[in-house]
């Protein structure tokens, strides 16, 4: 009885909007609480409040490749809550944070051994792009101010990550609070060049060049770093073209500029390598992570940048802090903890090989589709892939609702973004569950027309 009121009392919650949600429809959500609502999850599933067990097609939202309710993870966060729940991390530390760091720069690319903890993509974006304006100060080049972003990043939500990034409909409403002198490189994707491409594109290397245009319009000596997902996840799987990224370094280091990856999304074994920088062979001057590091399950982010950058941060009086900035929660222990055992299952399952044997199988199954009529793309790499749909004429995003909500009563929690659908499947699935996933899509596609 007591749960049952209590449900009710959710449920009403809900529909007055007391909890205003992220990222969401909220009128549309609270007309469809059904059958909207996620309430418990194990493996690569999850179950509705309707009862539906659902693949989860998106690891969550790109965070949970080892799957929900892993029960190595359960028990570290028990044994982390018993033993050192929290711990300072200004002028303190704790031993799972240390550690931790020396694994994670272990996974980095050479070069690259120093980790500074957030709690969130957003907010690592946000600790980068501080750490390269403090480099060039540092250096006596003050007036490298600008940062360089990309049309269609995703950097996050915080003021820096919003300027950087390249999605219209998260910065207009938000113009007045863009830092200033950020510019945009132009993105890669142009159908017409590379639809239906497996794996990395050929067309749209040249479009690394607008760097040089940048450089030449604002002078290299006001630049102060360029910052790009190595897959632009968020808008729908943006696979660079061949020997862009490549390109974006040479530029980068011939005028002084720093390069960000982002790998929030691309980090921690998705594309078969620890990192993109490695999947692509190129090394950035700094990388952000978030999500997988702790599988989702208890929040961190972070960077990991170059031992020339941390270096030169390190000068100055001995007992001066270096770098004036940090979050109550950097390097918390229960995250250190589950990043531990994350690391520990990563390893001991071999899941980033893992992700490279299942590559071919998503990449065959989610090109099996181009027979479609109402498919206008397919793409892939590592163990994610993008779908976008032909729009319903006048009604643009209306096929990709249609697919969400019917997925949800089918068995597949999809991701849809306006007609895109995004496939980042959990590491642990089977190579039958992701052809099962997509032949439920192709049942649902019929379905929904
Ligand atoms: N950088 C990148 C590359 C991201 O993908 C962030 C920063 C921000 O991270 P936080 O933890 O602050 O959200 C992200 C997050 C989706 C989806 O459906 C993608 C993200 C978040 C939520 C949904 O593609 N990316
Ligand atoms: N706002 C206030 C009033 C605070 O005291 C603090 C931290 O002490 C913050 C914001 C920042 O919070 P966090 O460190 O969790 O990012």
């Amino acid at each position: 009885m007591a749960q049952d009121s209590e449900k009710a009392d959710l449920l009403r919650n809900e529909r007055e909007g007391v909890y205003w949600q992220p990222f969401t429809a909220n009128r549309l959500l609270r007309a469809n609480m059904e059958p909207r609502t996620l309430v418990s999850a194990k493996g690569a599933y999850y179950t509705t409040s309707e009862g539906n067990k659902v693949f989860d097609t998106l690891s969550g939202l790109w965070c949970t490749p080892l799957g929900h309710a892993h029960p190595r993870i359960v028990e570290a966060v028990r044994k982390q809550a018993e033993t050192l729940d929290f711990a300072p991390c200004f002028q303190l530390t704790h031993p799972g944070a240390i550690s931790l760091a020396e694994r994670i720069a272990d996974l980095a690319p050479q070069g690259m051994n120093h980790v500074f903890f957030a709690n969130s993509g957003s907010e690592a974006v946000d600790t980068a792009l501080k750490v390269a304006l403090g480099y060039h100060r540092i250096k006596g080049a003050g007036n490298r101010f600008r940062m360089i972003g990309r049309e269609r990043g995703y950097h996050g939500v915080g003021f820096g990550g919003m300027s950087v990034g390249g999605i219209v409909s998260n910065r207009k409403m938000f113009a007045a609070g863009m830092m200033p002198g950020v510019d945009h490189l132009r993105h890669t994707y142009e159908p017409r060049h590379m639809a239906f491409t497996r794996g990395q594109p050929t067309w749209g290397t040249h479009r690394a060049e607008d760097l040089v245009r940048l450089v030449a319009l604002h002078d290299a000596s006001t630049i102060a770093a360029v910052i790009v997902e190595p897959v632009q996840g968020s808008t729908g799987v943006i696979v660079p073209p061949v020997g862009y990224l490549q390109r974006l370094r040479e530029i980068c280091t011939a005028n002084g500029i720093l390069l960000i990856f982002d790998e929030v999304i691309t980090g921690f074994g998705r594309m078969g390598e620890n990192f993109g920088a490695q999947r692509f062979g190129v090394t950035p001057d700094i990388i952000t992570f978030a999500k997988a590091v702790t599988n989702g399950i208890v929040p961190m982010g972070g960077v990991i940048v170059t031992d020339e950058i941390y270096n030169t941060f390190m000068t100055g009086p001995e007992n001066a802090i270096e770098f004036c900035h940090g979050y109550t929660y950097s390097g918390h222990p229960m995250a250190a903890a589950v990043g531990h055992v994350v690391l520990d299952v990563m390893r001991e399952e071999g899941l980033v090989a893992r992700v490279r044997e299942l590559e071919p199988v998503l990449e065959d199954a989610v090109h099996s589709l181009k027979d479609l009529d109402v498919i206008a793309d397919i793409r892939n790499i590592g163990l994610t892939a993008g779908i976008d749909f032909k729009p319903v004429e006048g009604k643009p995003g209306a096929r990709g609702l249609a697919l969400f909500e019917a997925g949800l009563r089918n068995g597949l929690l999809l991701r849809c973004t306006g007609d895109t659908v995004s496939f980042g499947p959990p590491f642990i699935s089977t190579a039958q569950e992701l052809r099962d996933m997509v032949s439920t899509l192709r049942k649902l596609i019929t379905q929904v027309g």
